[in-house]
């Protein structure tokens, strides 16, 4: 039985790729791994039932026989660890892609994502703008600090591994911002991992997902 994956029925953000249950359809196509995906509604989400899978009621979980998985590190972890692919054969190597996972989701993912939740939670807010330039100098000095350690490698360390899985898509998540595009290094990063045939593979299975909600719209 393939491993079965929860994602959005009807993603906000209408099939970008944005949403964390790409992070796992990615890994997933990088090591070959078929995979189900079982869509939930924000309502089911919070159900019991899904609850009894993921406690915080939300997307992804990732199910696999008698185990029940939630968050996208862990997740990704697991995948890499059970199939070739996503982490070097080396001790140290592994060790050190295993420490980009933790790097994008504890280091530079929390910024991004503060500065990015501001814009829609606290818009309205007396402080907001004097709030904006602190926020955006974290992202900043997170990606200054990330752009001066790639330099102009292809990959964090070396080859292709799970942690730049996961800060591509951690810095996917400041698109839009406008900011990323001021570190051409972290672009061209960025367009090296999304041209991955198992990124573009995972991107259309959820773009599918998008597009089928909008004709049943129609
Ligand atoms: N730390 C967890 C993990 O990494 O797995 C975080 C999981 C998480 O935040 N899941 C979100 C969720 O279920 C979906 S991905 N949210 C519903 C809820 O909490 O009630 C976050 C997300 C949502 C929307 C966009 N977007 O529209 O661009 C992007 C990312």
């Amino acid at each position: 039985m393939p491993p079965t994956i929860t994602a959005f029925a009807q993603s906000p953000d209408r099939g970008r790729g944005l949403a964390r249950d790409m992070r796992i359809r990615w890994a997933l196509e990088e090591v070959g791994q078929p995979y189900a995906v079982r869509l939930v509604s924000f309502e089911e989400m919070k159900q019991p039932a899904h609850r009894a899978l993921h406690p915080f009621g939300q997307i992804p979980t990732y199910e696999e026989g008698d185990l029940v998985l939630f968050e996208t590190g862990a997740i990704l972890l697991h995948i890499a660890e059970r199939h070739p692919g996503l982490l070097p054969a080396d001790a140290n190597a592994r060790a050190r892609a295993i420490m980009w996972i933790f790097a994008a989701l504890n280091t530079v993912e929390p910024p991004i994502i503060e500065r990015e939740q501001v814009e829609y939670l606290e818009a309205d807010r007396s402080w907001h703008h004097d709030r904006l330039p602190l926020l955006d100098d974290r992202v900043r000095r997170r990606l200054d600090e990330l752009s001066a350690h790639l330099g102009d490698a292809e990959w964090l360390e070396g080859t292709f591994s799970a942690g730049d899985l996961m800060m591509v898509m951690v810095l996917r998540r400041a698109e839009g911002s406008g900011v990323i595009e001021d570190y051409p290094n972290l672009s061209d990063y960025v367009a090296r991992g999304t041209a991955r045939p198992a990124y573009r593979r995972a991107f259309e299975a959820q773009y599918a997902v998008f597009e089928t909600a909008m004709q049943g719209a129609r």
